[in-house]
């Protein structure tokens, strides 16, 4: 048997928006991505989180399934508007309360919460009448809505989580335009990261000051990144690698653990980079106790010489491939999920370790992990046996990093159920728990079982 370390967290994940519904209850001011979905054309199936899972009714029934299943943590967001409509000012009381009965009842139940304070659902009027991320104010709003949070929960979360996935956030909110707010530039992303940055940077020096010492929780910044392998043993192609993760992953992690952006994106784009002046810098850098990461997949990448050789857009998730000089591709080999991801359970390794050299051997938490599968569900069951044999691959990858010395913590699988997959829609479903969004009904599926054991066991 493969034992993790005795104090591994393990535990699944949802958020705010995929999850909740109660879309205009309980005195909830609305999301970019409320407008997001409502705006014909950016949704797939033309669904929205109007309802989704209906968490917000049932989060009892929720975590009385998660206890059932073993499951000894869970990681959820906060929605911003239900905690302040406007995005500033005064917090709504009834979203306060909501809240704090979900974290009442999960310790009741011996589920730890870590709580991310902004997976993605921006307050629309932040958007409307501050251009969201892109105007420096954000991040005084982000530190005010924060110091609420602290405040109203620190007493029981002692698990923090300031931003979800900024790459996604900057890539595809504000380059690509496939979520909200939508927009399309080569140049905002840079100004948005920087000041989801200082945002992050603002809200744990908060904690820090205010909260920590008597609360003792820790906090963190989650990112999400790809691994990236040359495609072939030429020096060429291992910097055009290395440059592609420098561009992901190290755009956020190199301020926060190094102090400046990577040299890759200093010596490439020195005009479209913004710079931190010392204040902010002195409250990024250091500013995360431990490392999330969230990972799902892996491509090739090798050097391209010049503009006409980049191959744009066959592989979207590369960043801007301009600014890199990277091409992506993927080894027909590789199975894919229906996303489309290639399952490539040692790139995670690989990750693990370009991290654990990087950034001098941090306390990895793995806050995501798993895959979307063509469910079906019969006679009340699902055969799930893909989705057990996609996360015990990868498990044994991170088991096998451990052992090679990495340092990792925890792991998160996405999703506790089935929900709200963004520009996907209801079309692809990454949960453990099957959702008939119908009747609302959860379908405890066979990989919820193999999980759940996987969990009380400790190890697999
Ligand atoms: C993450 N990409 O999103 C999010 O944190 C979850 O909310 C989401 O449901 C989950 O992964 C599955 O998609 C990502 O294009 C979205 O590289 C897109 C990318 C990565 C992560």
């Amino acid at each position: 048997m493969t034992t993790f370390p005795q104090l591994f967290t393990w535990g699944t994940a949802t958020s705010s928006y995929q999850i909740e519904g109660g879309w205009q209850q309980g005195g909830k001011g609305l999301s970019i991505w409320d407008a997001f979905t409502h705006t014909p054309g950016k949704i797939i199936d033309a669904s929205n989180g109007d309802v989704t899972c209906d968490h917000y009714h049932n989060y009892k029934e929720d975590i009385a399934l998660m206890a059932k299943q073993g499951l000894k943590a869970y990681r959820f967001s906060l929605s911003w508007p239900r905690i302040q409509p406007q995005g500033h000012g005064k917090a709504n009381k009834e979203g306060i309360e909501f809240y704090s009965d979900l974290i009442d009842t999960l310790l009741e139940h011996d589920i730890e919460p870590w709580v991310t304070l902004y997976h993605w659902d921006l307050p629309i009027t932040l958007q409307l009448e501050y251009d969201g991320w892109l105007n420096p104010k954000i991040a005084d709003f982000f530190k005010a809505y924060a110091d609420i949070c602290f405040d109203a929960f620190g007493d029981r979360v002692k698990r923090w989580i300031t931003l979800n996935e900024a790459w996604v956030v900057v890539m595809l909110g504000y380059g690509q335009a496939v979520f909200a707010p939508g927009r399309e530039s080569k140049t905002e992303p840079y100004i948005a990261a920087h000041h989801l940055l200082r945002a992050h940077a603002g809200a744990v020096d908060i904690y820090r000051k205010k909260y920590q010492h008597k609360q003792g929780g820790l906090i963190g910044i989650t990112n999400n990144c790809d691994w990236r392998e040359p495609l072939t043993d030429s020096q060429q192609d291992k910097e055009a690698a290395q440059r592609a993760l420098e561009f992901f992953l190290g755009w956020f992690a190199d301020p926060i653990y190094l102090g400046a952006y990577p040299p890759a994106m200093r010596e490439r784009i020195p005009d479209k980079l913004p710079r931190f002046n010392d204040k902010d810098l002195n409250l990024i850098k250091g500013s995360s106790d431990f490392f999330g990461l969230n990972h799902y997949t892996t491509l090739y990448a090798s050097h391209a010489e010049k503009e006409e050789q980049l191959d744009i857009d066959v592989y979207g998730n590369g960043g801007i491939a301009e600014d890199q000089y990277v091409n992506l591709s993927r080894n027909d080999a590789w199975p894919l999920t229906p996303m489309g991801w290639a399952i490539v359970p040692w790139g995670c390794r690989k990750l693990l370790h370009w991290i654990d050299q990087r950034y001098d051997h941090p306390a990895i938490v793995i806050t995501e992990n798993g895959c979307t599968r063509d469910d079906k569900v019969v006679d009340g069951k699902v055969d799930d046996q893909e989705r057990i044999d996609f996360v015990r691959a990868y498990l044994n990858e991170i088991h096998t990093a451990i052992e090679q010395g990495v340092d990792v913590r925890g792991y998160f699988l996405w999703s506790f159920m089935d929900n709200f997959e963004w520009a996907s829609g209801f079309t692809k479903r990454f949960g453990i728990n099957y959702v008939d969004f119908d009747s609302g009904k959860r379908i405890a599926k066979s990989s919820a079982k193999w999980y759940s054991q996987v969990v009380k066991n400790n190890g697999f």
